[in-house]
């Protein structure tokens, strides 16, 4: 028997009753986001800078050379005429994902939508996939309905039930020579090939081109979607453990989604007869496939255990990567979430060293994380125009934590949570007294810097200078669902009541999680605070912040138009200035 069969994990899944799930990913997505927002762009190479590299750039210039996360210069070099465009301020992105998120979540049943970074999300449909199935006419294929609504049977769209729509890997025509079972098996993934193909128009509807992966598993659906891009599907049509795992086998390691680039060096230095000490294989480019590491003679999944286990990294990961390379995906697409359990927002800086650049800076950051705030926590109610009502909070953050780290060069090479350290408080409730006005968001943005994360600041590098400062994360996290919470007690009064500053405690992030998504500046952060700082808020104490804010009044130190409420407070920002000397 061949030796990587018998070692081989068992897909959990009957392959007739196996689940369809769809990938989908934007093309280059913050591209296409600001070539709707100026259309003459369109035809024109583009990139979008964020610190002196492109994060990402547009298929016009990609045609020309230019790659994603190439230095500006070296892309400058490659295509002089490329149009850049400045992409630090994440929030025009994050409205479009949410806005075509939402369109996606409308359109299926089971509410199993998971988004991974701003422009990707994983769809289950096996219901919708499954009950279409049940209502196919196999006498007349080429005008079959897909019913897009159990209730509702004019929702839906006619379609060609002979052929799949967009490309197929492997087996997609059927020669006859299927039996019952596999038969069944293309005719639900054809099916999903037809509703990928609809809802990508749908979102083609509202001016973004996409890629999308139909398989039968998260992993094979998202690999599939790279086979072809951009504005095209692939669907994943491979009937036997053999055809997944040479679908599998053709992939570059650091494709996997999964295996990152330490997994990847260890590996690579292991099939390539290495010690994983070897300091050359730091540099080296990931040139391993899955094959070779899949069918190399030595492999198994307890001897990737013994590989891959050590500081840091989870039990079981042998067994977990086995599968990966195996095709094997067991994770469900979870359930789409109304609210995020935390949001943050961070920046990187090659060594901040004056307090007037680190409150500039923590000032900037705190404006994006209220404008975030209000897109993924405040109601989606229009209001009337004749009689404007006040949005609501859909939950409240409880906490706010800052976290900095001091400036490394790349090439020392320091893992992600080094020197990583965190100071959390409650966070006051002004900030959910901001109204969408840009000025009001900085007035708050301002008062949250200045009474809250100055101090933290303070604590957490009490040198009076030399900080270097490499990285400011300012997250708001203990989120309050106002739905459960609530129960009937107006939640605006009791925020109201919330104490300014409360509990404080240091944390060092030794295991800080990086987010799915490479350089989104939101993170999932692992929270270490979890409800210690809920304030026992029965006194009601109006705060000044509850009215409008005054137009200002002049700082008799610096000449800066100050709101009266924040007067008080930008004082001891001078008096910090002061004892810097
Ligand atoms: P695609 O999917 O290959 O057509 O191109 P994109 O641009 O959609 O790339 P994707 O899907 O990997 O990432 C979505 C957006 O996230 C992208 O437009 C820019 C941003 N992004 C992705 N990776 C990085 C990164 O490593 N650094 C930075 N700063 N931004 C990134
Ligand atoms: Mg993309």
């Amino acid at each position: 028997m061949d030796i990587s069969r018998r070692k081989a994990p068992r897909p959990k899944y009957p392959l007739t009753d196996s689940r369809v799930i769809l990938h989908f990913d934007l093309d280059c997505f913050y591209a296409q986001c600001v070539e709707n927002q100026q259309p003459d762009l369109k035809t024109l190479p583009l990139g979008i800078k964020q610190k002196g590299i492109l994060a990402t750039c547009n298929y016009v210039a990609r045609h020309r050379g230019v790659k994603k996360l190439m230095l500006i210069s070296e892309a400058k070099k490659i295509c002089p005429d490329l149009v850049l465009v400045e992409g630090e301020d994440l929030s025009p992105f994050r409205d479009v994902s949410k806005r075509l998120y939402g369109l996606l979540r409308s359109c299926i049943w089971s509410d199993k939508i998971e988004r991974l970074g701003l422009d990707e999300s994983f769809l289950d449909v096996t219901d919708m996939i499954t009950y279409n199935l049940g209502l196919l006419n196999r006498h007349s294929l080429p005008e079959s309905y897909f019913c897009l609504s159990r209730t509702d049977p004019e929702m839906g769209f006619v379609f060609d039930a002979t052929s799949f729509a967009g490309c197929v890997h492997g087996r997609g025509d059927d020669d006859g020579s299927l039996d019952d079972d596999l038969d069944t098996l293309r005719m639900r993934l054809l099916l999903a090939s037809h509703l990928a193909h609809y809802l990508r128009m749908r979102i083609e509807d509202e001016g973004y081109t996409t890629a999308c992966g139909i398989a039968t598993n998260k992993l094979l659906a998202k690999l599939a979607g790279d086979r072809h891009k951009p504005r095209n599907q692939t669907t994943l049509l491979a009937p036997t453990e053999e055809a997944i795992w040479s679908f599998m086998d053709s992939h570059n390691l650091r494709k996997v989604p999964g295996i990152g680039a330490k997994t990847a060096r260890i590996l690579q230095a292991f099939v390539s007869g290495r010690q994983p000490d070897d300091p050359n294989i730091h540099t080296m480019e990931c040139s391993v496939t899955v094959q070779q590491v899949r069918t190399h003679s030595a492999m198994s999944a307890p001897v990737l255990e013994r590989l891959l286990s050590g500081s840091g990294s989870e039990k079981g990961i042998g067994g977990k990567v086995w599968a990966l390379l195996h095709g094997v995906d067991y994770t469900e697409v979870k359930p789409a979430q109304n609210i995020p359990t935390q949001i943050s927002i961070e920046d990187t800086y090659r060594g901040l060293n004056e307090i007037f650049e680190i409150h500039r800076e923590l000032v900037s950051i705190s404006a994006s994380l209220l404008r975030r705030m209000q897109i993924d926590l405040l109601d989606q109610e229009e209001s009337d125009p004749f009689q404007p009502t006040p949005r609501k909070w859909l939950a409240h953050p409880k906490s706010v934590r800052l976290t900095t780290r001091p400036y490394t060069h790349p090439s020392e090479n320091k893992p992600y949570g080094w020197a990583r350290a965190s100071r959390s408080c409650s966070l006051p409730s002004f900030v959910f007294n901001c109204s969408p006005t840009m000025e009001n968001q900085e007035v708050i943005a301002e008062k949250l810097v200045v009474d809250v994360l100055l101090p933290l600041f303070r604590q957490l590098n009490p040198a009076r200078r030399g900080w270097s400062i490499g990285l400011l994360n300012v997250c708001v996290t203990n989120m309050t669902d106002e739905s459960v919470s609530s129960g009937g007690r107006d939640i605006a009064t009791m925020f109201r009541q919330q104490e300014t500053v409360l509990r404080e405690f240091t944390t060092y992030d030794e295991n800080t999680e990086k987010s799915a998504a490479p350089g989104d500046a939101e993170q999932v952060l692992r929270n270490h605070e979890e409800e210690e700082a809920y304030p026992g808020d029965e006194d009601e104490d109006d705060e000044p912040w509850d009215q409008e804010p005054s137009p200002g009044e002049p700082c008799p130190r610096c000449g800066h138009t100050i709101p009266s409420f924040a007067l008080q407070a930008h004082g001891r920002y001078h008096s910090m200035e002061m004892e810097e000397g």
